[in-house]
Parts: structure tokens; C-alpha cells; sequence
């Protein structure tokens, strides 16, 4: 009889069932424990699972011998993971090795519908073929396929890992009118009192057909009503804070700047910083103002190409059948190659499987 150890026989990830198997030394006693209740060898037991004094799930148990039990769970993942968790025996990821086996497990969680394809394709194989097409290639033409292949792969990697893309400015600019307008729903609270939201607020959505994280944030300048002569309240202050901790953590900033909205902050961030004039229907606004109340669809229209340019995105992300490099480690392999050994690198045995 072999130690105590946990399986799970069902596939990973959300399901109707999880089907759990507990074998070795000990396993009868300590299904019984979670059970609560002694188990006979042979049986199939409804019970509920009890971690202390705490209720965890209904299970059908069926005891197979003293060193197999199958433990039948509603299948949600932290259900599965507090019972290996309760049961003391760590739980083994199983090792994705292959690009074809690495991008099947990424599927689940692509973020859009061109993601998906994007990775179905390399489940399929496509960056296998495109890298084995290397080996018949000249010094020139692997060059070129090099830059080729790195630049479909930056691209891919927006449909994959969506941006951060957050809305930033004085108070009352019209971020959240703009944040409602290209969510496309009612999400945030919007009035002209000065200083309305304090929150991050973070949705997904699409700018251009590309997913991204879209972020509203509080005013980060400008006078708010109710502030008194001892300055923002606590509040207030604290909603400034997160929207400077945004915008360091921001990939776009799109720099909202109504009429007469003062002297814009010099604002410092990692990300690309798109300045956007707002409220354009009002006297005074600058000439190409977007007007997030009188014309969502041109403001949307105008955040999406502004959007695409500061990127460099085509059209769509996705090309049918083309091999991109799709994950971290994918991505670092490819850096690994030095430009100028490529050939060598490709004619190497075994060269695709260290992918
Ligand atoms: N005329 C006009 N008014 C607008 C436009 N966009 C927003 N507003 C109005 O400006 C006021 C402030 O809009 P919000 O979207 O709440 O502005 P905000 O930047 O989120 O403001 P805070 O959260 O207070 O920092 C509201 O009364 C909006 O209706 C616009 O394009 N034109
Ligand atoms: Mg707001």
C-alpha cells in the first residue's frame, strides 16, 4: 500500500462534477474523517464534507477498498482546491511541456474572440510549422521571418493580454461620461458635481475590436466641491492616490483636458499618453474636441482610432493559421536567439522542442 495521495481524475476547471481519488495508506480513515462519519468498504455514500466545524459540500463517496476512495464534489476549482488543501497533500500542476499543450491550457482564459482563435491555432500547431519552415530558409529570408514573426507576436499579444488603458485628468472632464460611452453601459455614477468618483473603477471592454482593461479614476487635479480651506478630504485624497498609482500602471493614458479644465499636471507613467480635449459642444472647447454627451459614437469612434495608432494595431488580431509566439516563455525563447545565429539555431536537432 502506497502513501496517501490525492488525484483528480476529472479534467481541470469549472464543471458539473470533480471527481476526486484518494489512494493509499489511510485513505478509508480519512475519508471518513471529512465524511464525519466511519465508511464501510464497498459502499456509495451521500455525505457532506466537513472541514472542522465547517461545511464544505455535498459528495457522493463510493469506498472501492481500505486504500481507494473516489470522492464525487460539485465541481468548482476552490471546492477542489480546499479539499487538497484540507486532505495536507499538495497538488500537482501538471506540466504543460508542449507549445500545442501550453496554449490549450491559456484557452480557457482568452480574453476575447480573436484570442481564442489566436491560441486554438497554436493548439493546432501553427507555431510548430511556421518555426520548422526556418530550416529551409537562407540567412536573408530568416531575418526577415524573425522581425516577422516578432512583430505578429506583439500584436497577437494585445488579443491576448489585454492593456491597461485608463482615463485620466482634472475633475469634471467627462472621464466617466467617456468611460460609460465605451463600456457601453450605465456603470459609473457621472455629474457635474466636482469630484464624483473617488473609486478605480475597472472594466473590460473593446476599443477597436481589441480587448482591454478600461479604468476610470478619480479627478487628479482641480478644485472639489466641499473641500475646505484645509484642503481635500481624506477621502478625496485617497482617490488621488489610486488614480497616480493608475497611471504609473497604465499601458494608455488617454488625458482628458476639458475647456478651461487649468493648467495640466505633468504627468509621469510608464504607458503612452494620448491627450484628449473634451466637451467639444461647449463654447470655448478646443477645435477637434470629442463630446462624449452630444455624440457618443464619434467619441467612441475617435478613442478606438486614437487607440490603434498609438499601438500600431491592424484592423484584427487575428490572421487564420498563423504561428505566434503566445506566452511568456515562448516569448523569452525567441529572445534568447541571437539575430545573427539564427541559421545555426534552426538547423540545431531538436530546435522546436525547446520552445
Ligand atoms: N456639455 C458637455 N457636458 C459633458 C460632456 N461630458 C460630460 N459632461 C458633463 O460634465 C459633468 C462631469 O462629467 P463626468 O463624466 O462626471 O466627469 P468626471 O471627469 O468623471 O468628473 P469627476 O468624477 O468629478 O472627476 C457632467 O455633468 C456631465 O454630464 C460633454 O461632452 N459635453
Ligand atoms: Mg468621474
Amino acid at each position: 500500500m502506497g502513501d496517501l495521495a490525492l488525484f483528480e481524475l476529472s479534467p481541470r476547471g469549472s464543471g458539473a462534477i470533480s471527481v476526486l481519488q484518494l489512494t493509499g495508506r489511510g485513505a478509508l480513515q480519512r475519508a471518513g474523517e471529512l465524511c464525519g462519519k466511519p465508511l464501510l468498504v464497498g459502499s456509495v455514500t451521500l455525505a457532506r464534507l466537513r472541514s472542522g466545524d465547517e461545511d464544505l459540500d455535498e459528495a457522493l463517496v463510493v469506498v472501492h477498498g481500505e486504500d481507494a476512495v473516489e470522492l464525487h464534489l460539485h465541481g468548482s476549482p476552490p471546492l477542489v482546491a480546499r479539499i487538497f488543501s484540507d486532505i495536507g497533500l499538495s497538488r500537482e500542476e501538471p506540466e504543460a511541456r508542449t507549445p500545442e499543450e501550453r496554449a490549450e491550457a491559456l484557452l480557457e482564459k482568452a480574453p476575447g474572440e480573436d484570442g481564442a482563435r489566436i491560441l486554438l491555432d497554436q493548439v493546432e500547431g501553427a507555431l510548430r510549422r511556421r518555426l520548422e519552415a526556418w530550416g529551409g530558409m537562407d540567412d536573408d529570408e530568416l531575418q526577415a521571418e524573425y522581425a516577422l514573426l516578432t512583430e505578429d507576436s506583439r500584436v497577437a499579444r494585445y488579443a491576448l493580454e489585454p492593456p491597461r488603458v485608463l482615463l485620466a485628468g482634472p475633475v469634471n472632464a467627462g472621464k466617466s461620461t467617456l468611460f460609460n460611452v465605451l463600456v457601453g453601459s450605465e456603470r459609473v455614477i457621472c455629474s457635474p458635481q466636482h469630484g464624483t468618483t473617488r473609486d478605480l473603477v475597472l472594466q473590460r471592454t473593446e476599443l477597436a475590436g481589441w480587448p482591454v482593461d478600461l479604468l476610470d479614476s478619480a479627478g487628479l487635479w482641480g478644485s472639489v466641491r466641499g473641500a475646505g480651506a484645509g484642503g481635500l478630504d481624506p477621502v478625496e485624497a485617497e482617490g488621488r492616490r489610486l488614480a497616480r498609482r493608475a497611471l504609473e500602471e497604465a499601458d494608455i493614458v488617454f488625458l482628458l483636458e476639458p475647456p478651461l479644465g487649468g493648467p495640466a499636471e505633468a504627468l509621469s507613467g510608464a504607458g503612452i499618453c494620448l491627450p484628449l480635449a473634451t466637451k467639444g459642444d461647449l463654447p470655448g472647447a478646443a477645435s477637434g474636441a470629442l463630446s462624449a454627451a452630444a455624440d457618443p459614437g464619434a467619441a467612441a469612434e475617435l478613442c478606438s482610432a486614437r487607440f490603434r495608432a498609438a499601438l500600431a494595431l491592424p484592423v484584427r488580431a487575428w490572421s487564420p493559421g498563423r504561428g505566434v509566439l503566445f506566452d511568456p516563455a515562448s516569448r523569452s525563447w525567441l529572445e534568447g536567439l541571437a539575430a545573427a545565429d539564427l541559421r545555426a539555431a534552426a538547423a540545431a536537432p531538436g530546435f522546436v522542442d525547446q520552445l
